[in-house]
């Protein structure tokens, strides 16, 4: 967009967002001061910065990509890595109050932080060579660089397992041929983490830089959901990928659900921060909408909606702000973050859903932010685990037995 349009967008929408966050059981007392500040913070910016043009991209199904320069700016790419590479060298708490704080104005621009901290930085942290850690980390924590993480095919979601991309050893380089499709910032990104087959089917990472011949990554339209982020395929015919590309200390499938162990946590804080936006903007517009001669909050109905948000929202916020201890000391499990993930983002679509009637027919409107909530959030059930896949997984933990195949 042009420089000038988007400052006329900035001047029409400036302190527009009257956002108050609910903390009915006072949970601050739960946080630290610096927890405290930097929630603030971003806060303010995303009101300053993110709030007046937000639903004009989303409307124009268009990511707004100068804000991922001013995402590496207030440190949200990567906050819980360690600052020896760039990064924030905060703790999983931080980090899920950033994604909170983004997904209040969109679960699409939590995506492209959560993808880029959890998905491409935490690679090749976890995983990577040293040479690589020092090569990519401070570019992507600094949004000089974007990345996307490659898992996903076209015949093999929930079950990566059976994935087909894969590459062969040809002495000097590796030749990578396959297909990956729904990827966050594809058609952006400057670096593809990629989860292919090796000769012995094992899965290993690869670091695909844009501009390696036969790397390509059209845009997938006709989204009606996380319209303000990009999404895309990575193709890729012969390949050729440097040997000093491999993420070399990870084999087997592990390596890509570790990183989502990751992603998960950031969704199960970051959806509370759309389940609060859309509580917040229901509540209000109850108290200004008058009907049959008194504002509809005064009707026991609309109470109901109003005090299960509420309570959903608040039990999110323990669950979440629990999970984020036991990964701060190391001891979160995979069934304990599939829990919150599942438990919370299916909520914040029912507080969706239920805001969305509140508002009668203004709803549906752009005026407001939650029908774009409701329908970012169908991605996000879907994404990172479907719903089902969560239960499984639950389901697994709890009998030891294995309802996947
Ligand atoms: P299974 O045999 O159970 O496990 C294979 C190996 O992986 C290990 N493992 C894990 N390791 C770390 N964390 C986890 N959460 C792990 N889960 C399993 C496991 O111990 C084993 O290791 P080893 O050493 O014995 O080999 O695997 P399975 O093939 O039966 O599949 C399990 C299942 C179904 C749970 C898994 O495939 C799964 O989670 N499927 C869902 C796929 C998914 O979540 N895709 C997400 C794609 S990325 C994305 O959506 C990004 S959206 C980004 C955005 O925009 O925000
Ligand atoms: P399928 O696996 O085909 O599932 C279809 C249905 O069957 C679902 O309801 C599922 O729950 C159910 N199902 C599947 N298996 C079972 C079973 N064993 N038992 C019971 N029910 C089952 N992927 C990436 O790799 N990187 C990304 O950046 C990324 N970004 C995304 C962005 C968006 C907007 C979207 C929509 C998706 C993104 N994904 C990404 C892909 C996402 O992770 C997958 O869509 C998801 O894992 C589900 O895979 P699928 O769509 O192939 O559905």
């Amino acid at each position: 967009m042009e420089n000038s349009k988007l400052e006329d967008l900035f001047e029409a929408n400036q302190n527009k967002d009257k956002f108050q966050a609910p903390d009915f059981y006072v949970l601050d007392e739960l946080l630290t001061e610096e927890h405290i500040l930097i929630r603030n913070s971003v806060r303010e910016w995303v009101k300053k910065e993110l709030s007046p043009i937000i639903e004009y991209y989303a409307q124009r199904s268009e990511f707004p990509r100068h804000i991922v320069k001013k995402l590496g700016e207030i440190g949200a790419f990567g906050p819980q890595l360690p600052v020896e590479y760039g990064c924030g060298g905060m703790d999983y708490i931080t980090y899920g109050i950033i994604m909170q704080e983004l997904e209040r104005c969109d679960s699409g621009i939590r995506s492209t932080a959560s993808v880029q901290g959890s998905l491409v930085m935490y690679p090749i942290f976890k995983f990577g060579s040293e040479e690589q850690k020092k090569h990519y980390l401070p570019k992507l924590a600094s949004g000089e660089m974007l990345g996307c993480f490659g898992l996903t095919e076209p015949d093999h979601g929930s079950n990566p397992e059976g994935m087909q991309t894969h590459f062969t050893d040809e002495g000097d380089h590796y030749l990578l041929n396959g297909s990956k499709m729904w990827i966050s910032n594809a058609p952006f990104a400057d670096i593809a983490i990629v989860w292919a087959k090796n000769e012995k089917g094992k899965v290993q990472g690869l670091i695909v830089e844009r501009g390696f011949d036969g790397f390509t990554t059209p845009e997938t339209h006709n989204k009606w959901s996380l319209r303000a982020s990009a999404t895309g395929e990575l193709v890729f015919q012969n390949v050729k990928v440097p040997k000093k590309n491999l993420l070399p200390n990870v084999e087997g499938l592990k390596g890509p659900l570790t990183c989502l162990n990751s992603a998960r946590f950031g969704i199960s804080w970051g959806v509370i921060g759309a389940a609060m936006d859309c509580y917040d903007t229901a509540k209000r517009y109850s108290l200004e909408r008058i009907q049959f001669n008194k504002p509809i909050g005064g009707f026991q109905l609309q109470q109901k909606k109003l005090a299960e948000m509420l309570t959903e929202i608040t039990k999110a916020q323990l669950l979440a702000w629990r999970l984020g201890v036991l990964m701060n000391n190391g001891k979160a499990t995979p069934a304990q973050i599939s829990m919150a993930k599942r438990n919370n983002v299916e909520n914040a679509l029912i507080i969706a859903r239920e805001s969305r009637q509140m508002l009668g027919g203004m709803g549906i409107s752009g005026e407001f932010s939650i029908m774009r909530h409701m329908m970012n959030l169908e991605s996000v059930i879907t994404y990172e685990g479907t719903h089902d896949i969560h239960l499984l997984i639950l389901g697994m933990e709890i009998t030891g037995l294995n309802a996947f195949n």
